[in-house]
C-alpha cells in the first residue's frame, strides 16, 4: 500500500467518485441574516444604529479572520511554538486572547427561568384599549415590535423542556414611549403573596442543596415540605399538578400577568386590570407519559417547536386581553382581593376583553445575544400602565433590576442591542462596566446651565410617565398580611371543580407521582391533609395510590362554583399548525400521498412524511429511525406502510395477521399514538397494520376509509378537540 492509498482512507477525505466537501478558501463576507430573521432595529445611546453604514454594533464584519482589535490573522489552528515539537511560547498573544475570551464566554444563568426560548414579532392593537389606557401602543392600528421569551422556572439552562413546572411568558414591547415589559407566567396565580417569601419557595423547589437532585422538577421532599406548610401555595400547586404544568407547546399556552395592574385612561380615570394572552391555536397539554418520553428523546421539544413553526411560516399568535374591574378604594371585585396574587377573577365574572394581536414571525439570529441577554423587568412601564400595591409585585420591582446587574455584568445592560428601547434615550446615567456610549456634553446633572439646561423634563402632555396619585391609607408599619389573604383554599376548590373527569384523573396521578417521590412520611401526610381541604375524592385517591389512609373528612366549606373557562377540554380549537405524521412504505401510492399532503397544507396543518429510511428532505421529513409519536398530533397510515424488512422480527405475540413482520418501530409509534389518545387515520392496508400492532381498528378516534383526503378531513375534525379523550379509561369512583 502506498502513502497515497493510506491518505484516501483518512476521515473527511473523499474517496473516488464521492462529492468533495471542502472548506471554502476564497475570502467572502459573512452571510447576511435571512430577511425574515431581522432583529428589531437597534437605536443605541451612542447614536450608532441602522442609520450608519456600520451595521449592528460589534457584529462580525469583513472577509478575513482578525483578532479582537481587527488585525488580520494568518492562522488560528496552531499555537506559537519553539519548533513544531517544541514548547508553546508565553508570548503567543493570539492564543491568550482566544483562550481567555473563551474562558469568559459564559455568564451566570438566571437564578430562576434559566431555560428558555424566544422569538421576535409584532403587536397590532385593535384600539379597544384606547379608552382604558393612554398607552400609545394600545391606540387603534398601532404596530409595536415585540420580543417574547418563554421559559421553565426551576431547571438550569441545559434542562429538558417538558418537565412539570410553571412556564414563563415574558414580552418586551418596544413602544415609542419606552419599553413596556409584561413579565408573566402560563399560570394565573403564584405560590406566595409576599415577595419576601420568594427565596424560600425557590430554595425549596430547587434541587436539594447537598445532592443537587432532582433537576428541573418539584417531585421531592423539600418542595412538598414547603408547600404543605405554606398553604397559600395550594392554589398554584394545584395548577402545576394539572395538565397546565406540561404544555404541548409554547404556542398553545395561555399567558397571565398575575398581578392586578392599574390602567390610566386619557381622561385620567383609572381601572384595575388583569392581563391575559390567549393563544390562537388553543390551550393544549402533553400527557404525562409523552412528557417523560420527550424528556429523553427530544429535550429541546418546545424550543424546537417554536423555531420550526416560525421557520415554516406558521407564525404563532396570541390575543392580548384584559379583565377590567372598577378601581375602588377597597381594590376588591366580587369579594376577591385584587391585591392577592394567589387569586384569579373567574372569566365568567369579568370577561377578557381583547386589545390586540401578537404575531411571532422571526427567530433570533443569535441565541446568546438575544435570548440570554434579554433583561425583563415588571418596572419597565409606559404612560397609561401603572402598578398596584400587590406586595408580590412590589418585591419584583426591586428584584429584576438587581439580578440583571449581576447576570449582565453591570448597570449598562439597557445598551445591549436586544434591550435597547426604540425611543430616544437621554438619561444622564454615566460610566460603569460595559459602558458602550460615548456621551457628549459636560453637565450630566440637573439643573444645569452649561449644557443649556438639557435635557428637559416632560409633562403629561409630552407623554411623561407620571405615577397615578393613588391615596395611601393612613396606617401603622406592620409585618402582616390582610385577613383576606388567609383564604388559601376557596379558589383551589373552584379550579378542581372546573376540571373535567379526565383532567381530574391527571391531577390525581400527578400528586401520586410527586408525593411518591417524597421519602419523608410527615411530608406526604401533611400534603394529604392539604388535599382534604380541596376535595375528599382527590385526597382519598392520592392516599390510596400512596398506600396511606386518607385523613378524616373533607374540611372544605361548601361546594365550589366551577369556572368553565379553566378547563382545556370541551371546546373545538383551530387545527392550524398541528402536525400530522404520514406513515409511508414502499407500496404507498404517491398520488394519494401527494393529494393528502396538499390537503393538509391547505388546511394549515403541518404534514410530515415518515418513511422507513430517510430520503429527499422535500419528500420525506422523518425516518422510522428518528420519528417518535410525540412529534405528531395525529398520524395517517398511508396505505401499506412499512411492510417490515424481511429480516425484521415481529414485534411480539400481538403482531399476528397479514403484517406478521410489522416494523417494530412502526408498531411502537402506533402503540404510543393510541396510548396518548391521538387520532389515527388510514386507507389501503391500514386496518391490517393496526391489527398487526395489536390495536383495535374500530376503536375511538380511528378513521379508516378509501378516500385519503376524506380521511384527513375527519382526522382534522378530531384534532379540533385536541385528543380523543374517550380513549382514557373513565375515572374510578
Ligand atoms: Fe420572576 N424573576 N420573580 N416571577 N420571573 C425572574 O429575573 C422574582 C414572579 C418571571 O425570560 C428573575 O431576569 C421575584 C412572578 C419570568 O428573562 C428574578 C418574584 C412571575 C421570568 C425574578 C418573582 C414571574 C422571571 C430571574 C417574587 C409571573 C423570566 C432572572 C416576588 C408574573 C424572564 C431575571 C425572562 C425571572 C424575581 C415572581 C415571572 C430573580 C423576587 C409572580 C417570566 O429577578
Amino acid at each position: 500500500m502506498t502513502a497515497d492509498d493510506t491518505r484516501s482512507d483518512l476521515p473527511g477525505e473523499p474517496s473516488a467518485g464521492q462529492p468533495t466537501v471542502e472548506e471554502p478558501v476564497e475570502p467572502r463576507p459573512p452571510l447576511p441574516p435571512k430577511p425574515d430573521q431581522a432583529a428589531p432595529e437597534p437605536v443605541s445611546a451612542t447614536g450608532r444604529g441602522p442609520q450608519d453604514d456600520s451595521g449592528p454594533v460589534r457584529a462580525q464584519d469583513g472577509a478575513y479572520l482578525t483578532n479582537a482589535q481587527g488585525t488580520r490573522l494568518p492562522d488560528s489552528d496552531h499555537s506559537l511554538k519553539a519548533g513544531p515539537r517544541g514548547p508553546v511560547l508565553l508570548q503567543d498573544h493570539h492564543l491568550r486572547e482566544k483562550i481567555t475570551h473563551f474562558d469568559h464566554e459564559r455568564i451566570p444563568e438566571r437564578v430562576v427561568h434559566a431555560r428558555g426560548a424566544a422569538a421576535h414579532g409584532v403587536f397590532e392593537s385593535y384600539g379597544a384599549g384606547a379608552g382604558l389606557s393612554k398607552a400609545g401602543f394600545l391606540a387603534a392600528g398601532a404596530r409595536t415590535p415585540v420580543f417574547v421569551r418563554f421559559s421553565t422556572v426551576l431547571g438550569s439552562r441545559g434542562s429538558a423542556d417538558t418537565v412539570r413546572d410553571t412556564r414563563g411568558f415574558a414580552t418586551k414591547f418596544y413602544t415609542d414611549e419606552g419599553v413596556f415589559d409584561l413579565v408573566g407566567n402560563n399560570i394565573p396565580v403564584f405560590f406566595i403573596q409576599d415577595a419576601i417569601k420568594f427565596p424560600d419557595v425557590v430554595h425549596a423547589a430547587k434541587p436539594h442543596p447537598d445532592r443537587e437532585i432532582p433537576q428541573a422538577q418539584s417531585a421531592h421532599d423539600t418542595f412538598w415540605d414547603f408547600v404543605s406548610l405554606h398553604t397559600e401555595a395550594t392554589h398554584h400547586t394545584l395548577w402545576n399538578m394539572s395538565d397546565r404544568g406540561i404544555p404541548r407547546s409554547y404556542r398553545t399556552m395561555e399567558g397571565f400577568g398575575i398581578h392586578t395592574f392599574r390602567l390610566v385612561a386619557p381622561d385620567g380615570s383609572t381601572s384595575l386590570v388583569k392581563w391575559h394572552w390567549k393563544p390562537k391555536l388553543g390551550v393544549h397539554s402533553l400527557t404525562w407519559d409523552e412528557a417523560q418520553l420527550i424528556g429523553g428523546t427530544d429535550p429541546d421539544y418546545h424550543r424546537r417547536d417554536l423555531y420550526d413553526a416560525i421557520e415554516a411560516g406558521a407564525y404563532p399568535q396570541w390575543e392580548l386581553g384584559v379583565q377590567v374591574m372598577p378601581d375602588t378604594p377597597e381594590q376588591t371585585f366580587e369579594g376577591i382581593d385584587l391585591l392577592d396574587p394567589t387569586k384569579i377573577v373567574p372569566e365568567e365574572l369579568a370577561p377578557v376583553q381583547p386589545l390586540g394581536l401578537m404575531t411571532l414571525h422571526a427567530n433570533p439570529t443569535n441565541f446568546f445575544a438575544e435570548v440570554e441577554q434579554v433583561a425583563f423587568h415588571p418596572g419597565h412601564l409606559v404612560p397609561g400602565i401603572d402598578i398596584t400595591d400587590d406586595p408580590l409585585l412590589s418585591g419584583r420591582l426591586f428584584s429584576y433590576l438587581d439580578t440583571q446587574i449581576t447576570r449582565l455584568g453591570g448597570p449598562n445592560f439597557a445598551q445591549i442591542p436586544i434591550n435597547r428601547t426604540h425611543a430616544p434615550v437621554n438619561d444622564m446615567l454615566r460610566d460603569g462596566f460595559h459602558q458602550d456610549a460615548v456621551h457628549t456634553g459636560v453637565a450630566p446633572y440637573k439643573p444645569n446651565s452649561l449644557d443649556g439646561g438639557c435635557p428637559f423634563f416632560a409633562g403629561a402632555d409630552e407623554r411623561a410617565f407620571i405615577e397615578h396619585p393613588q391615596p395611601v391609607p393612613a396606617a401603622k408599619k406592620v409585618r402582616e398580611a390582610p385577613a383576606s389573604f388567609d383564604d388559601h383554599f376557596s379558589q383551589a376548590r373552584i379550579f378542581w371543580a372546573s376540571m373535567t373527569p379526565v383532567e381530574q384523573e391527571h391531577i390525581i396521578n400527578a400528586y401520586a407521582f410527586e408525593l411518591g417521590k417524597c421519602t419523608e412520611p410527615a411530608v406526604r401526610e401533611r400534603t394529604l391533609r392539604v388535599l382534604a381541604r380541596i376535595d375528599g375524592r382527590l385526597c382519598a385517591q392520592v392516599a390510596t395510590a400512596l398506600g396511606l389512609p386518607a385523613p378524616d373528612g373533607d374540611a372544605a366549606d361548601g361546594p365550589a362554583e366551577p369556572s368553565p373557562a379553566l378547563s382545556q377540554l370541551g371546546r373545538d380549537w383551530p387545527v392550524a399548525g398541528r402536525t400530522v405524521g404520514i406513515l409511508t412504505g414502499p407500496d404507498t401510492d404517491p398520488a394519494a400521498l401527494d393529494a393528502v399532503r396538499r390537503a393538509a397544507l391547505a388546511a394549515d396543518l403541518v404534514p410530515l412524511v415518515v418513511a422507513p429510511t430517510g430520503g429527499d428532505p422535500a419528500e420525506v421529513q422523518r425516518s422510522f429511525a428518528t420519528a417518535r409519536s410525540t412529534e405528531f398530533d395525529a398520524v395517517l397510515l398511508a396505505g401499506a406502510p412499512a411492510p417490515a424488512p424481511d429480516a425484521t422480527p415481529a414485534r411480539d405475540a400481538r403482531a399476528a395477521g397479514p403484517h406478521t413482520a410489522l416494523d417494530p418501530r412502526l408498531a411502537l409509534l402506533l402503540d404510543e399514538t393510541w396510548r396518548h389518545a391521538k387520532a389515527i387515520g388510514g386507507w389501503g392496508d391500514a386496518r391490517e397494520a393496526l391489527t398487526a400492532a395489536g390495536l383495535p381498528s374500530d376503536g375511538p378516534g380511528v378513521v379508516l376509509g378509501t378516500d385519503p383526503v376524506q380521511v384527513l378531513r375527519e382526522v382534522a375534525d378530531l384534532l379540533a378537540g385536541h385528543r380523543v379523550w374517550d380513549r382514557f379509561p373513565p375515572p374510578t369512583a
